[in-house]
């Protein structure tokens, strides 16, 4: 049969890109056909996304794939949290926030007042990050936007409505809200009325794989093709790359390695326990019902921060390459730091943040640009190690082999660092899991013969090279934990 020819729209915080994805029965071939930068607009200390901005490049992408062959469907994945809201005309009302906004500060600890955190995570399962959907509408009450919404759309499904006019709330990104029951797979409509929340603003939810609607004739006219079905997807991007996971069985832990690090288990119920609410594991929902339990960790924003700070220093020889190639000579787990400090959450100067958490901990303080690199680096390994064992152990799980997708799969000395530090092998790659997972959930909507997630791996597999990285002994990755649970 003639393989299927899909436009995969992923965004990332820092990158969009939008991707023709060709599905075969034996064949997955990917092509960017459109790359472009993106980042939070900061306005009076406030950080906005800039939605229509992006909107017009999706539109460009999108009008490049159809020029370029077959379009069969389009679908579309982002970061999770970020929502825009709607006036009964279906205007948005205003520039959706992002999350690293500092709008939330102190929220936590009023919606406390109402609800419990142990009363929170029952429900939805989630991990306590300042950012939730729930502590944004929360810091939103009362405001004008607020009181003049009817929807709320996350910002996939907002983009999604613009391309079709039908608004809804894919699950896997809902689930990320605070707001969703991970137990009933409804809107938590009871949690959202304790905290005065208009519950009324949250859309029909719907699954990955449903075909939404076509696109709009004047979106269709302006990108070139007529009746394109747009299809939810794992609308959330680590629910596309979770797909991407290019796994055989069952005992595998994953990393997706982008801005973020979104660490963890593929599960088949979500584990609400006591323990895992203490460790602040996350429960979000995954493809195929499927459970993500997972921890945020920081990420390779700390290193993009780091190298934005250095260049506005105009310390130009400070390129990502030489820094990692520096950093791989650098003397290893010298300087350990928390890479999941709440203080490394917001932009500024990561350098000086590094080591004013080493300094409080006294760790030897890291000068060098190099030197800063390296000891990132070494505490993402740490904390990589530190959360799958975790996981492991609150999922009663084992874990043989550890698959790490994304960005961060291109880059050897972090992978090399995780199979150390874990002491088993790591996988390594495809960089673009999520956009694969967007375009294979796609295909099966269009008639693929995809039945599950295993086909869909397979197939990753039979078509993308991994890389396969074996752990190395002698650094001494216990006494470097133990020096950061000690330390501060
Ligand atoms: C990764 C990600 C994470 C989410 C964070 C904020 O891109 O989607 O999964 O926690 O961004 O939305």
């Amino acid at each position: 049969s003639e393989p299927i020819r899909v436009a995969a729209v992923d965004l990332g915080a820092t990158s969009g890109r939008v991707m023709a994805c060709r599905v075969g029965a034996r064949t997955l071939h990917l092509e960017e056909l459109h790359r472009f930068d993106n980042g939070a607009v900061p306005v009076h200390g406030d950080l906005f996304w800039d939605a229509l901005g992006i909107h017009r490049e999706v539109l460009v992408g999108i009008r490049e794939v159809a020029r370029t062959g077959p379009l069969h469907g389009i679908g579309i994945d982002s970061w999770a949290v970020d929502y825009g809201l709607l006036d009964a005309d279906g205007r948005l009302l205003a520039n959706p926030r992002s999350h690293r906004d500092r709008r939330t500060d102190g929220v936590p600890a009023r919606v406390r007042e109402t609800v419990t955190d142990a009363e929170l995570y029952d429900v939805s399962g989630l991990q306590q990050l300042p950012f939730n959907t729930v502590y944004q509408l929360v810091s939103e009450l009362g405001t004008p936007a607020l009181e003049a919404a009817v929807q709320l759309l996350l910002l996939p499904d907002l983009l999604t409505y613009w391309l079709t006019g039908e608004a809804g709330a894919e699950r896997t990104n809902a689930s990320t809200t605070g707001l969703y029951d991970v137990r009933t797979r409804e809107w938590a409509t009871d949690l959202a009325k304790r905290l005065g929340l208009p519950w009324s603003i949250l859309p029909p939810l719907r699954d990955p794989g449903a075909v939404v609607a076509p696109l709009l004739p004047e979106v269709g006219e302006y990108v070139g093709v007529t009746g394109v079905p747009v299809i939810a997807v794992g609308s959330h991007d680590t629910a596309s790359a979770v797909v991407g996971v290019p796994a055989t069985e069952g005992s595998f832990a994953y990393i997706s390695s982008g801005t973020w690090s979104l660490v963890g288990l593929e599960l088949d119920a979500p584990v609400l326990t006591e323990e895992a609410r203490a460790a602040d594991f996350t429960n979000e929902g995954g493809v195929d019902g499927t459970i993500r339990f997972l921890k945020n960790v920081m990420g390779l924003w700390v290193l993009s921060e780091s190298v934005r700070t250095w260049a506005d220093k105009r310390l130009t020889d400070v390129t990502l390459p030489a820094l990692l190639a520096g950093a791989e000579v650098e003397p290893p787990l010298r300087t350990i730091v928390d890479i999941n400090d709440p203080r490394l959450l917001t932009p500024g100067d990561m350098p000086s943040r590094i080591q004013d958490l080493a300094r409080e901990t006294g760790e030897p303080i890291p000068r060098t640009p190099v030197a800063i690199a390296r000891t990132i680096l070494d505490s993402l390994a740490l904390a990589y190690r530190r959360n799958i064992r975790l996981a492991a152990t609150l999922a009663g799980r084992e874990v043989d082999v550890v698959h790490l997708v994304g960005g961060g799969s291109q880059n050897s000395l972090l992978c090399q660092l995780t199979a150390d530090a874990l002491g088993v092998p790591v996988l390594a790659g495809p960089a673009e899991a999520a956009a694969l997972g967007n375009g294979l959930v796609q295909a099966r909507a269009l008639g693929a013969d995809l039945p599950d997630l295993a086909a869909m791996r397979d197939l990753i597999r039979r078509t993308h090279d991994v890389r396969r990285f074996e752990p190395r002994s002698g650094l001494d990755w216990d006494s470097a934990e133990s020096r950061l649970t000690s330390g501060g």
